[in-house]
């Protein structure tokens, strides 16, 4: 399988500091900025650096330690929004959708954080 990565997205421009953003956290792979029209009271996405496209690409060709990285920034976002139910926090929703179907509008895996109130049934 072969991914097409098309780097003038609006994530690689990001990343590349040319359009500004909301950092929340930025790891050497990893970088979580705040989503410019939020659908919730915390709505953080989360990418990795490298040029991803989509959740499997990542999955399954990224290094361990930018996997390691990715998904531990998650948690720490979690902790620091403090919202892990685990932890008396009331929860939260991710998301990462993938091509025409799951309506990927940035092709750039992200994953969103999305949290601060009642998130309705997944497929409202
Ligand atoms: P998706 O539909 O899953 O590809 O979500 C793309 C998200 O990216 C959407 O929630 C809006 C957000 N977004 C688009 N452009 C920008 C931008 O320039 N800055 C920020 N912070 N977020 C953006």
């Amino acid at each position: 399988m072969a991914y097409t990565y098309d780097d003038q997205n609006i994530f690689a421009r990001i990343l590349r500091g040319e359009i500004p953003n909301s950092t929340v956290m930025e790891t050497e792979h990893t970088l979580a900025f705040r989503d410019i029209a939020p659908q919730a009271p915390e709505h953080v996405l989360v990418i990795p650096k490298g040029p991803y496209v989509c959740y499997d690409h990542f999955a399954l060709e990224a290094s361990d330690a930018e996997i390691a990285d990715f998904t531990r920034v998650i948690g720490r976002i979690c902790a620091q929004l403090g919202v892990q139910p685990g932890e008396g926090g009331n929860g939260y929703r991710l998301i990462a959708n993938a091509g025409n179907d799951g309506v990927q509008d940035v092709p750039h895996l992200h994953v969103h954080i999305l949290a601060g109130r009642g998130l309705g049934p997944m497929l409202a």
